[in-house]
């Protein structure tokens, strides 16, 4: 599985902002809508394009444009943050929607929502979810996209374990990562250390 991080400084300090505890709820929102444009932008640099006629005001010339679109696939609750920003500098891109919640004792994911194209053939998917904690989430999530055909999977997110990147790693499914930062590890509560607390609760508040 590709890893690639995104250190770049604009998107570090996107970053910090959000680590840090000071940061209220509207801002931290306006983080990672910054940084999850940063890190679409990079991750469509592999992207295929195909060529077009265009004519300037001047003369006739050729142009760029995305092949293939990916279909958008926002991890509710925490994910919805990253989607505006995605949809944004990929505007012909459809979106899917995957409802997740951890179960705190075991940990494991307990999926309440699927709302997906039933066939995922030949169509790139670039899932949004900020934390890639036990990789729990993430790896149900794209066992769902690979059932229903897809074979290219970019997965998008803010913080990853190394558990969570092993956890993937081992599952087999066709997919890259995309992160700014890879964190040291999961505390006894599976949270990502040092990490940026509960993803959901800062954009959105405690349920
Ligand atoms: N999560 C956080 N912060 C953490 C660890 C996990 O917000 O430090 C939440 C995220 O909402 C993410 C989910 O969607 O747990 C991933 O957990 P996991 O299945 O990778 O363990």
């Amino acid at each position: 599985m590709d890893v690639l991080v995104i250190d770049h400084p604009l998107a570090q300090s996107r970053l910090t902002a959000m680590r840090d505890e000071r940061t209220d709820s509207s801002s931290f929102r306006a983080a990672l809508h910054e940084l999850t444009t940063m890190l679409v932008y990079e991750a469509a640099r592999s992207f295929p394009i195909e060529r077009y006629p265009v004519q300037t005001p001047v003369t006739a010339t050729e142009g760029t444009r995305l092949a293939n679109p990916p279909l958008l696939v926002p991890v509710l609750r925490a994910g919805l943050g990253m989607a505006d920003a995605a949809l944004g500098l990929l505007p012909e891109s459809s979106m899917g929607f995957v409802g997740l919640a951890r179960d705190e004792e075991t940990f494991e994911p307990r999926a309440y929502m699927e709302s997906l194209p039933r066939d995922l053939n030949g169509l790139p998917v670039l899932v949004l979810d900020p934390m890639l904690a036990t990789g729990g989430s993430l790896e149900h999530c794209c066992r769902l996209l690979a059932e229903r055909g897809c074979t290219d999977i970019t997965v998008l997110c803010v913080l990853a374990a190394p558990e969570g990147i092993e956890r993937l790693k081992r599952s087999n499914l066709p997919l890259r990562l995309v992160t700014a930062a890879i964190d040291q590890g999961l505390n006894g509560s599976k949270f990502i250390v040092p990490g940026l607390g509960d993803a959901g609760d800062r954009q959105f508040g405690g349920m």
